[in-house]
């Protein structure tokens, strides 16, 4: 458990945003090891050095006061280092994309996802049992997601992006991330994350990251394929 680190088993961070989570995440986890290694040592020194020989009491001693400073100050000055680490990156994870290179739109309904891109009218929808939605990206871009929901609060999260965030209905929620250098297929990378109901297990989605050309090229495939089938919107919401 002790050498469990964050890179163990989850898909790597393929966001900028992800990756300054991840560097919080570790500078909390390096620091836990370390308060555990120091207790743990200190915890082992008094056990042997004042293990009872005899029925005499160890030395008696009262208020060491630069101990009891220093103790309430390193933990002190420990919880506001990383309180101020925290609050710097959450406020940048935040920070929504005025002009983003790409923007997708994300619905949630009972039980499944709808991914549009209104540049270009493509629209990605998931459907039953093994047909599970497929959210695709392109590398090395800006891309901003506006969410809604049709009916109960969903959670939208993407492993890889170290980031979720609930979806709730009558409100539009954004938040933006930075894709990098990051082709490639992240199967079931995605879940809704807040329980919406009886298949609420169902509602996962596959991440696909492509090359920004091979991304155009999927777009304009998509937009000829949908234009010649029939309107994709009577399929939600039925
Ligand atoms: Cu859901």
């Amino acid at each position: 458990m002790i050498l469990w680190a964050s890179s163990g088993t989850l898909d790597p961070p393929i966001t900028d945003q992800a990756a300054e989570t991840e560097r919080v995440w570790d500078l909390f986890l390096y620091l836990a090891y370390g308060v555990f290694a120091f207790v743990l040592i200190l915890v082992v020194y008094v056990v042997i050095r004042f293990r009872r020989r005899d029925d005499r009491l160890p030395r008696q001693k009262h208020y060491n006061i630069p101990l009891e400073i220093a103790y309430t100050l390193i933990p002190f000055v420990v919880v506001m280092g990383l309180f101020a680490v925290t609050f710097v990156t959450v406020r940048a994870i935040d920070e929504t994309d005025e002009n983003p290179e790409l923007t997708v739109h994300v619905t949630a309904f009972q039980w499944q996802w709808k991914f549009e891109y209104p540049e270009s009218g493509v629209t990605v929808i998931g459907g039953a049992d093994s047909d599970i939605a497929e959210l695709v990206l392109p590398a090395k871009t800006s891309v901003l997601f506006e969410m809604e929901s049709l009916d109960v609060i969903h959670s939208f999260w993407v492993t890889a992006f170290r980031f979720k965030r609930d979806i709730i209905p009558g409100r539009s929620t954004s938040f933006s991330v930075d894709i990098g250098d990051a082709a490639g297929a992240y199967p079931n990378a995605g879940v809704c994350a807040e329980y919406c109901g009886l298949d609420h297990a169902k509602m996962q989605f596959s991440v696909l990251v492509l090359e920004p050309d091979d991304f155009d090229a999927w777009l304009v495939e998509q937009a000829s394929d949908q234009s010649s089938e029939q309107p994709v919107e009577q399929a939600v919401g039925s």
